[in-house]
């Protein structure tokens, strides 16, 4: 495939002969050494390149040039390291279209949702640079005479980043742009399914380089590789911290080998997000942010609309509007304009869309609407489906289950409190939303007693968070904090100093020791 946008980001510089190497940084530009493997695009599931996986030994060499780099790179100071990821920023800005169409072609999204996700890189590169110069510790007072205490942040180190296919840059983006401004190496292990977003990525990261040749090489590579690569990540203890955003099966197994050897991992892992639609809500509004939320990225974001949990008085009136909304919604070649819902990402996600449909109904589910195939108007070869409405028990087993795809269960509830009982009784944490026009029950489900999720959200869907705010949940979802907030911290090690300016040596607690 010999795609202008590729060409113009210079990502075929990555490439010996036919296959597109996978070890990529400063120093290295290598073809794997693992099992050769095809790219496909969801659109049609036509191969779009040919690559080699890394091997564990590659991971090596890629992680001794990110100890190197970090050794040089730690001692910039922020701000200049910041200047770094602000020429990232800008370069992002000026390729933004050329990024966004290989967002869409790896990934299904549509074109204005790839453009967001460009923009998400954009805005964490802003924040990052901002934050520059802003990596501040506290002062805090001693007990005793003549000393004084702070605490200071320190780089961390190399930092690996697991990301998945449905943000194939965003998510880097997310991690790499604060974890450079903290003064860390990145070495990226992104999706199999989005390899060619990963060579983008490395091409924009590389032109930055040629501008500011003073910054070492090795700060960010780019391994691509299997579930043996993924694992060696986890165990190699010169990752202080490893970033893993995807299944909850991926980051328990990541979360459970980097605990083993008591790294740090930030893990960013399944949703099952609910919205809580009461007797008062903005009806009109709520449609609205329900369809966006449920079948945007054709229900392919960890942030998805999966529950909805709504007041029985107004079920009906949901059931019957939500499928003349959803009907009147494009489905196709997400490179088309128009076009609102594009490809699941391959066979076997549609095949776990269409099994869960059939476990719902056999718990009871009644599919309202959608869940079928479409084979016309679509490019042949990629899964397109009708999203899926299923009205079902709130206690059906299934509905404590995470799949990816556009399923929205609807569900409902009599009082507030029994709302919140359903929406947090399942094993996932991540994103909520209650529509309401009361204020007491607005505060209720913000409150200690509310929503036990990462992101409790009033009047807007649970998808499409801002990067000022920090992004992750609780329990299952693994609890980690990216992007904006403090989630910085992350990236960087905490010191407490404490400083004798006097001419004595008096202990803490009082202790005489003489
Ligand atoms: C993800 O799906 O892993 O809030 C991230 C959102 C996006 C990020 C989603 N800003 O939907």
């Amino acid at each position: 495939m010999n795609l202008h946008y590729l060409e113009k980001l210079g990502v075929d510089a990555f490439r010996t002969g036919s296959v597109y190497n996978s070890v990529i940084g400063g120093e290295f530009n290598q073809a794997g050494t693992g099992e050769q493997f095809a790219a496909r695009s969801p659109i049609d599931g036509a191969q779009t390149a040919l690559f080699q996986n890394a091997s564990v030994e590659q991971l090596n060499a890629a992680v001794e040039q990110a100890e190197a780099a970090f050794k040089a790179w730690r001692t910039v100071p922020a701000p200049k390291r910041g200047e770094f990821v602000r020429i990232i920023g800008n370069l992002a800005r000026e390729y933004k279209e050329e990024l966004a169409q290989v967002v869409t072609l790896e990934s299904g999204k549509i074109l204005p949702e790839a453009l967001g996700e460009v923009q998400e890189w954009i805005d964490v590169c802003d924040f990052a640079v901002g934050m520059s110069r802003q990596l501040h510790g506290l002062t805090i007072v001693s007990e005793r005479p003549g000393h004084r205490m702070m605490e200071q942040w320190q780089p961390l180190g190399p930092v690996a980043v697991i990301s998945a296919f449905n943000f194939p840059m965003a998510v880097w983006a997310w991690n790499a742009m604060l974890g450079l401004v903290c003064g860390d190496s990145i070495v990226w292990k992104p999706s199999e399914k989005t390899p060619l977003c990963a060579l983008a990525i490395q091409a924009i990261v590389d032109k930055a380089l040629e501008l500011m040749p003073e910054v070492p090489k090795g700060v960010c590579s780019l391994i691509v590789g299997g579930r043996d690569v993924g694992q060696a990540i986890s165990e190699d203890r010169r990752f202080p911290l490893v970033s893993a955003t995807g299944s909850t099966a991926m980051g328990r197994s990541v979360g459970e080998t980097v605990g083993k050897r008591l790294g740090r991992s930030l893990l960013e892992l399944g949703g099952n997000n609910a919205m809580i639609v009461s007797e008062t809500a903005d009806l009109d509004l709520a449609l609205r942010a329900i369809v966006f939320a449920a079948v945007g990225t054709a229900g392919q974001r960890c942030t998805t609309l999966r529950r909805l949990i709504a007041q029985e008085s107004i079920v009906d009136n949901l059931i019957e509007r939500l499928p003349k909304s959803y009907s009147s919604l494009r489905i196709g070649d997400p490179r088309n304009d128009g076009v609102l819902i594009g490809p699941l990402v391959d066979q076997g996600s549609f095949e776990r869309m269409q099994s869960t449909l059939k476990t719902a109904v056999e718990q009871g589910g009644e599919i309202v609407y959608g869940g079928e195939r479409l084979t016309d108007n679509v490019p042949a070869g990629g899964f397109y489906v009708n999203p899926a409405i299923v009205r079902i028990a709130h206690d059906a087993p299934i509905v404590q289950e995470e799949t990816f795809a556009p399923i929205l269960y609807v569900m409902t509830y009599e009082t507030i409190e029994q709302a919140l009982d359903i929406q947090n009784n399942v094993p996932q944490g991540l994103s909520s939303a209650i529509f309401t026009e009361s204020m007491r029950e607005a505060e209720f489900f913000m409150s200690p007693a509310g929503s036990d999720c990462g992101i409790a959200n009033v009047n807007i869907g649970t998808s499409g968070a801002e990067i000022g705010g920090a992004f992750g949940g609780e329990k299952e979802t693994g609890g980690g904090r990216e992007s904006g907030s403090d989630a910085w911290r992350n990236y960087m090690r905490r010191t407490t100093n404490t400083i004798n300016y006097g001419g004595d040596l008096p202990l803490a607690q009082g202790i005489v020791f003489e």
